[in-house]
């Protein structure tokens, strides 16, 4: 693979709205990105391998839990700040971002928000230095876009549960020391349990064979029967209010992490424009080029525009569930279409793996879909904007 020359666009001087602290996370980020990710990732994309050696950078540099507060082992940054990792990690590859973002957003999350004080400092130290990597079982093979009718379920056997059931599509699966998982209890009522690891009856098969987020680890969750102590249950909330508050930062994150994605495709494609040289000048001499790039620099622009805005009024405590389902679908659907526009301006070039353009493009394909897919967050607006369900 080429050299990493990624220079970030900032059309709008949009650092003038950044703290010192949100540019040194970000530029501490950035500088491990290109010195530990962008070296070795084509290779663990090529190979279908999630890279475990950088775990324990990603996790120096802030990515496991970046707003956990420092107490229990996290970052305590604000939500910019946390916006800003996922934009630079994305930028090197959104499988690595997705790793990050279910341990940060699916994991230490709900065991901070909803898990008792106990569980908090049993876990999330842990999770925060990479010790213990985790994952989050929320989709199953017959509910995905409504995880609402899950049928995994949990009996009370006296001192302990019997959890049943299968989940599927879950990120890190196949290699996590622990799963949140989302189940129903008796009384319907959906509940968080951590399962772990050596659970007797608790299996996680790989699902092998993707074309996109290839150097993420993807598998199964198989409780045939499994004994999971009481204290293992989340007490503080029920309903699927609660893992959807977890997708609501994980989705938060993601709006931010396209916006990396793109901006690598756009710089790529901008040095290749200016060096590739057709019927005697540079390809971007072109005005159908100009066209693509043009496009690209304002799409990628509006997109920052919104991320930022977004982290203030979650900084605030005012952002809502719909306005982060707007900038999810927005800046996932712009990063695809940058991608698809980039790839063309490197011609043949742009289909191999020197270019990181084909493998971001491919990946973004997996996170237009997870995280509530681009139809749902367009409904979720809908609904919104008119108070009329068109889900069901
Ligand atoms: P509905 O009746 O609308 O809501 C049920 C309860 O949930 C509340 N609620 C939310 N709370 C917080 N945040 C949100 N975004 C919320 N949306 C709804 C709602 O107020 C209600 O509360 P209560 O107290 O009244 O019970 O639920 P529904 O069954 O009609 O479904 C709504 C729908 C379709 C929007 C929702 O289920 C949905 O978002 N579906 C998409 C599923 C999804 O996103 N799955 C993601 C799985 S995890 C994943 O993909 C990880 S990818 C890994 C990676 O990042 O690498
Ligand atoms: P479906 O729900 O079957 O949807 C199929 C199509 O129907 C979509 O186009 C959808 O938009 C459309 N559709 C569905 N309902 C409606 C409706 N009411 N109106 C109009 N159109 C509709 N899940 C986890 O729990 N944890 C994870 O860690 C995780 N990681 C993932 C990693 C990868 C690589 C992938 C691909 C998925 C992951 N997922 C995870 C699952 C992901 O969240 C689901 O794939 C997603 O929510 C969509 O569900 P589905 O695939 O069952 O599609």
């Amino acid at each position: 693979m080429k050299p990493d020359l990624f220079e970030s666009p900032d059309y709008y001087n949009i650092d003038d709205l950044l703290t010192d602290e949100h540019k040194l996370v970000r530029s501490a980020a950035r500088d491990w990105v290109k010195r530990e990710v962008s070296p070795i990732i084509e290779e663990a994309a090529q190979k279908a391998e999630f890279p475990k050696q950088i775990i324990g950078g990603l996790a120096e540099i802030g990515a496991f839990g970046p707003y956990i507060p420092e107490e229990y082992g996290g970052a305590g940054l604000d939500q910019i700040a946390y916006g800003l990792i996922m934009q630079e990690i994305e930028r090197g590859d959104s499988g690595v971002r997705s790793t990050a973002s279910v341990q940060s957003s699916l994991v230490m999350y709900p065991i901070y928000k909803f898990g008792s004080e106990e569980q908090r400092k049993k876990y999330l130290p842990k999770l925060a230095s990479g010790e213990f990597m985790g994952c989050f079982g929320l989709t199953e093979p017959d509910h995905g876009s409504n995880p609402g009718g899950m049928v995994t379920n949990f009996k009370d056997a006296g001192d302990h549960y019997i959890l049943n059931g299968a989940k599927m599509w879950i990120s890190n699966s196949p290699f996590a020391d622990i799963a949140v998982v989302w189940a129903k209890s008796e009384e319907g009522r959906i509940h968080g349990l951590i399962v772990e690891r050596g659970m007797e009856g608790f299996s996680t098969p790989e699902t092998h064979n993707k074309w996109s987020l290839r150097a993420s680890a993807t598998g199964e969750l198989i409780f045939d029967n499994v004994k999971v102590p009481k204290e293992n249950l989340l007490p503080n909330k029920s309903g699927l209010g609660a893992p959807l508050l977890c997708l609501d930062s994980a989705r938060f994150g993601i709006a931010w992490g396209a916006i990396g994605a793109a901006m690598d495709c756009y710089d790529t494609a901008l040095r290749y424009a200016k060096e590739r040289q057709q019927f005697g000048k540079p390809i971007g001499a072109f005005q159908l080029q100009q066209k693509k790039l043009a496009e690209m620099i304002t799409e990628i622009t509006k997109a920052q525009l919104l991320a930022w805005r977004l982290g203030t009024l979650r900084n605030e405590g005012k952002a809502t569930s719909a306005q982060i389902s707007m900038a999810k679908r927005n800046n996932v659907d712009m990063a695809l279409k940058v991608a698809r526009d980039a790839r063309q301006i490197l011609g043949g070039m742009g289909i191999t793996g020197e270019y990181s353009i084909m493998r971001h493009m491919m990946n973004l394909e997996s996170v237009v879909t997870y995280e509530g897919t681009h139809d749902i967050h367009l409904l979720i607006t809908g609904l919104d904007i008119t108070g009329l369900n068109a889900f069901k």
